[in-house]
């Protein structure tokens, strides 16, 4: 572990990790506040998700106008998108150009992954210590790993002797992986699973998808913008309207309660939301489908009508078409010919709870009922959600009380800001945060980065650190769970509530109040002077 010497004066005020939307902001907000920062990214170059996750078929389900930085007009209406929801691959182009726009890269250094991040409380400052060894210290840390960074890979019995590929999506290779003409598995049909599915499908000789739990859905409405005619928006405008909607979007929730709409209306509403092609239906229609069990039948009856009307074989329907959450319980996927994939005579699709993968052999996967000979598995099986990335560094805060450990017991944060016992590190896409889970992603990373580095340049005036009460932060723990506890969500399992992880501490881990609630939330505690947190 770290050792704090020779640090009077920490070489850094601040260190940033991770340089995907989050880390990149964060990065250029600092340097403007003429803060010495430098971040430590674990790959070769910035992107973050979108560096990581190059697997086939990957692309954003939030459309390009809010999926981007609305903060600068030197940024905005200057990168030309070319389709509404746009792919893995012009989103890392994106990213790369807005890393060169603000001339961020000299304060990044790539493949540097942080193993430990320890708190010096003589010298009121962070020892941060990379994978190779190098030690740095700074004033402040701000984690900026995204929420879905440490990728949860199944073991398989006879997996060493495997002959084939095994691949996690968010761990693809640069290289890229052949697929046409060879015989792939995927596991797991989640957002990522189902965009693999429906890309590779016609490409590869035989497709076998291990499914578990069946996800609904809802058809991504695509088209590209002509050259002639690039997407334009009004920056600010966007920005703050995005601030003012429940999930993060230009559209926001229905205001309207369901109860008091009659259901030819009702059916109305879902149709239109529907046809809009992008979240509408899940995170812009009436709150009490995430709240009341028979509203959100409903919306899942209709969901499901939706589903089966594509497809055309009973047992495929009995297997594709979710009965066992309600709609919008789990992270909506959106698709584009996913379910017609399964017509294919080349694509088989397994219940994996009835038919598990008992074993490998070096050439085949082996069920209980069959041997499937595979060359490459792909696992899209998900991630150690929103406090993983957090945990897999060893994280010491005052009196060398571990992150990792308190998580283990209990996830708590601050507003998502911080952390009682760890002054001086920020988080952005943090659990109890609507950045964890419930919010369009730039959304949220803007507003969060902007929050931490106006909180940074109030500190810097008055003191050395700044960290929140345990006061503040079992306050923001109770909303949070009385905010989490009214909704549908926190009563299924999922990757939102922990579950998909053994032994994981349960909570809902995003904050579902809305952005509105919540920005008015951070905003009322900076008013007050940062109420809640205590400077020294
Ligand atoms: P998800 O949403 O966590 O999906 C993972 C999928 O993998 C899900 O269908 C899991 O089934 C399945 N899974 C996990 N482990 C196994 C094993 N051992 N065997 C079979 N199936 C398994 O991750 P994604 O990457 O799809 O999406 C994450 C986010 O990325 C998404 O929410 C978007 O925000 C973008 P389960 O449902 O647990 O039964």
């Amino acid at each position: 572990m770290a050792e704090a010497q020779h640090l009077d004066t920490p070489q850094y005020d601040a260190v940033v990790i991770g340089a995907g939307f989050a880390g990149l902001y964060q990065l250029h907000c600092l340097r403007e506040m003429g803060l010495a920062t430098t971040v430590f990214e674990a790959g070769s170059n910035v992107g973050g998700t979108w560096y990581w996750n190059r697997y086939p078929g990957a692309r954003t389900d939030s459309p390009s106008n809010v999926y981007q930085f609305l903060f600068t007009d030197k940024l905005v209406n200057q990168w030309h998108w070319s389709e509404r929801f746009p792919s893995q691959a012009e989103t890392e182009r994106y990213l790369n150009w807005v890393a060169d726009q603000l001339d961020l890269r000299s304060d990044i250094q790539f493949n540097q992954r942080v193993d430990s991040a320890v708190w010096s409380a003589e010298n009121a400052c962070w020892i941060i210590t990379t994978e190779s060894g190098a030690q740095t210290s700074a004033r402040f840390v701000i984690s900026c790993m995204g929420p879905l960074s440490k990728p949860v890979l199944p073991s398989f019995k006879g997996s060493e002797a495997f002959e084939g590929i095994i691949v996690h999506t968010s761990q693809w290779p640069q290289q890229d992986i052949e697929l046409a003409g060879r015989r792939v598995a995927v596991i797991g049909t989640g957002a990522t699973g189902i965009q693999v599915v429906q890309t590779i499908a016609a490409e590869v000789q035989q497709l076998t998808v291990f499914q578990r739990t069946a996800n609904y859905t809802i058809p991504m409405k695509n088209y590209p913008y002509a050259e002639s005619e690039p997407l334009q928006v009004d920056g600010a405008q966007l920005l703050q309207r995005t601030r003012q909607t429940f999930g993060g979007f230009d559209f926001d929730i229905e205001h309207r309660l369901w109860a008091e709409v009659d259901p030819a209306e009702r059916r109305a509403t879902m149709e239109r939301l529907w046809s809009e092609g992008n979240l509408a239906l899940w995170v812009g229609s009436f709150a009490e489908q995430l709240m009341e069990a028979e509203a959100n039948e409903a919306v899942s009856e209709f969901v499901r009508q939706k589903i089966r009307a594509r497809i055309n074989d009973p047992e495929l329907e009995q297997k594709l078409v979710p009965t066992d959450h309600g709609f919008g319980t789990h992270r909506v996927p959106l698709e584009t010919g996913y379910y017609e994939a399964y017509a294919r005579d080349n694509v088989q699709l397994i219940d994996a709870n009835e038919e598990p993968i008992l074993h490998l052999t070096p050439t085949s996967i082996v069920t209980a009922h069959q041997e499937i000979p595979v060359d490459v598995i792909i696992c899209a099986t998900g991630f150690d959600a929103v406090t993983g990335a957090l945990t897999n560094i060893d994280v010491r805060g005052r009196d060398n009380r571990s992150l990792a450990d308190l998580w283990g017991k209990d996830v708590r944060t601050a507003m998502g800001m911080q952390v009682h016992g760890f002054p001086n590190l920020f988080i952005t896409s943090s659990p109890l945060s609507p950045a964890g889970a419930f919010c369009n992603a730039p959304t949220c990373v803007q507003h969060s980065v902007e929050w931490i580095s106006e909180c940074i340049g109030y500190v810097q005036n008055r003191g050395s650190a700044i960290e929140a009460t345990a006061e503040f932060e079992a306050q923001w723990v109770a909303h949070h769970d009385e905010t989490a506890n009214a909704t549908l969500i926190a009563k299924t399992p999922s990757w939102y509530t922990g579950a998909n992880i053994e032994g994981k501490s349960s909570r809902l881990i995003g904050y579902p109040g809305g952005i509105p609630a919540y920005v008015e939330a951070c905003e009322q505690v900076k008013q007050n002077g940062y109420a809640g947190f205590s400077i020294s």
